[in-house]
């Protein structure tokens, strides 16, 4: 495990300075936006999404620098949504990665504008992929916006409001985190294995991999934001509970969410074997993420 943890701070500090280096100065006019668009995207998130685009490149035999862009613009993109999900009309957040959110801030009208400008600078960060024998701009371009659009990330969170106030069924509540969490981690995979060239078996190990993990990832979440304390957390723990939310722990109860989580990662794990042994980090990283804490 030191050697995973010594893995994940190193690939951290490699998009921190990637990402860095994507996105505007924050000095550069008009300086307000590009300033509260680094606050949201340095506040310190674990950066899980770009570390699994990194991973995927690598167990598909690729480079990391040709990940890197695919691997910045899924951590921008995922920023992005946790700014306007934290806003007052959605699900009113005050604290996020351990800050105050980004409409507390600088006000709820900025809010809106820091997320649309984070997804239009992801936008440029996939144009700016270098194409291999396989796969062309096109190609990542349209893989990232059917993640980002009304049928995944959009999509999801349309079925969760839709959902405020009712009693959801096991089955409903995977179909929101489909969309809401797994497609982000799907595409994540996917870019990499993309930039690698990746083949149609290893793109679909990857999705496969991406879709168990993301439902285990948010059973997790779930479990923690029952568990663990805000301090901890750097979000509000026991939201879920206090605004009559359906989580895994509402509908399965505790134990048996924990065992539905172990369960998923299992399947995701199974679903590597094609990979062989190039997919190890991603194998350490659905283990470790069984036993996350925060
Ligand atoms: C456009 C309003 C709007 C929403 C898009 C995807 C989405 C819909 C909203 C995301 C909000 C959300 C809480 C999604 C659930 C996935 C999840 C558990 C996110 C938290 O991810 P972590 O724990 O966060 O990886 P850090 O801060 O570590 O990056």
């Amino acid at each position: 495990m030191s050697d995973l943890k010594s893995y994940l701070k190193e690939q951290i500090a490699l998009v921190d300075a990637a990402l860095d280096d994507y996105l505007p100065e924050a000095a550069l006019a008009p300086s307000l936006v590009h300033e509260a668009m680094r606050y949201s995207v340095f506040a310190g998130g674990k950066r899980l999404r770009p570390i699994l685009t990194l991973a995927a490149a690598e167990a598909c035999g690729g480079r990391l620098e040709a990940a890197m862009p695919g691997a910045c613009a899924v951590e921008v993109m995922h920023t992005y949504s946790l700014v306007h999900d934290d806003l007052p009309c959605m699900d009113d957040d005050d604290l996020r990665r351990g800050r105050p959110t980004s409409h507390k801030v600088y006000g709820e009208g900025m809010a809106v504008l820091i997320g649309d400008a984070l997804l239009t600078e992801a936008f440029a960060m996939i144009a700016s992929i270098s194409e291999n024998d396989t796969f062309t701009v096109k190609d990542y371009l349209k893989q990232f916006a059917k993640t980002g659009g009304s049928c995944e990330l959009i999509g999801g969170q349309v079925l969760d409001l839709e959902g405020e106030g009712k009693t959801l069924s096991h089955q409903e509540l995977i179909k929101i985190h489909e969309a809401k969490t797994a497609a982000l981690l799907v595409c994540s995979l996917r870019l990499g294995g993309m930039s690698a060239a990746a083949s149609d078996d290893q793109l679909q190990a990857l999705t496969d991999f991406g879709y168990h993990l993301g439902l285990a990832f948010q059973v997790i979440d779930d479990i923690l934001d029952v568990t663990q304390s805000t301090e901890v957390l750097g979000k509000t723990a026991g939201k879920d509970e206090a605004t009559d939310k359906a989580t895994y722990p509402s509908i399965l109860g505790l134990e048996e969410s924990k065992q539905e989580a172990a369960r998923l990662t299992q399947q995701a794990l199974e679903a590597l074997k094609p990979l062989g042994k190039k997919a190890h980090r991603l194998e350490q990283i659905a283990h470790y993420l069984l036993k996350r804490e925060m």
